[in-house]
């Protein structure tokens, strides 16, 4: 049986939450009280040492990373896939993977993480400015590969798109205006029907 340790309001625990709504896989979630700092527990820190959510945990096989369990779940479960089925469509996945953890989820983080969840006075404004400028010119390479398809690999959604999609949600909490093909692809992700499942009600 599969288990998913996350928080709703997880940004990384929510692309492993879609991933799983896509492909239909029947999981026991466990919602860890980030506030009580159960994902500092010693039985939590025991499965994940970094005290991060998401975690896995499939028939006592453990695993962090969401792009890795993103991968995980695509080879062990392949029915609905999310991978195209060539080698090169399949390093174009696992290179936007990495790219969007590098130059997208990374500095989202700088300009999320405080405006959602510390006071204003907080918030290290020049932080803010220099990741927002990071993301904007990783949106406008993004732009280009995006003008003529619809996904970002071999015009057929996967894993490279839900990767973003939690990220994508927060653009206008980052006051961040997408280019054209960027806001007709992040409209056509996040009404997907996993993907609106996965907003936090909290
Ligand atoms: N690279 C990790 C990032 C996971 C991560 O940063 N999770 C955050 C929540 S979105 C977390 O658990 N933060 C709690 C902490 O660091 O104490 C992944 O992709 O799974």
């Amino acid at each position: 049986m599969l288990t998913l340790y996350h928080h709703p309001r997880s940004t990384y625990a929510r692309r492993v939450v879609i991933a799983l709504a896509e492909k239909n896989i029947a999981y026991t979630p466990v919602i860890l009280d980030m506030a009580a700092r159960e994902n500092r527990a010693p039985a939590y820190l025991a499965l994940n040492p970094y005290g991060r959510v998401p975690t896995i945990d499939d028939d006592g096989f453990i695993l962090y990373e969401s792009a890795a369990m993103l991968r995980y779940l695509e080879e062990t479960r392949p029915a609905s896939p999310l991978m195209p089925e060539d080698a090169r469509g399949r390093a174009q996945v696992d290179m936007h993977l990495r790219l969007c953890d590098a130059q997208f989820a990374r500095p989202a983080g700088v300009i999320v993480f405080p405006k959602r969840f510390l006071p204003q006075a907080r918030w290290d404004l020049a932080a803010i400015t220099t990741a927002r400028a990071e993301i904007e010119r990783h949106l406008d390479i993004l732009e280009n590969q995006l003008a003529d398809q619809d996904y970002l690999v071999a015009n057929q959604f996967s894993l490279a798109d839900i990767a973003y999609i939690p990220f994508l949600y927060f653009l206008p909490l980052m006051e961040i205006t997408p280019p054209q093909a960027i806001a007709s692809w992040s409209a056509r992700l996040l009404s997907r029907p996993s993907a609106l499942a996965s907003v936090p009600d909290i």
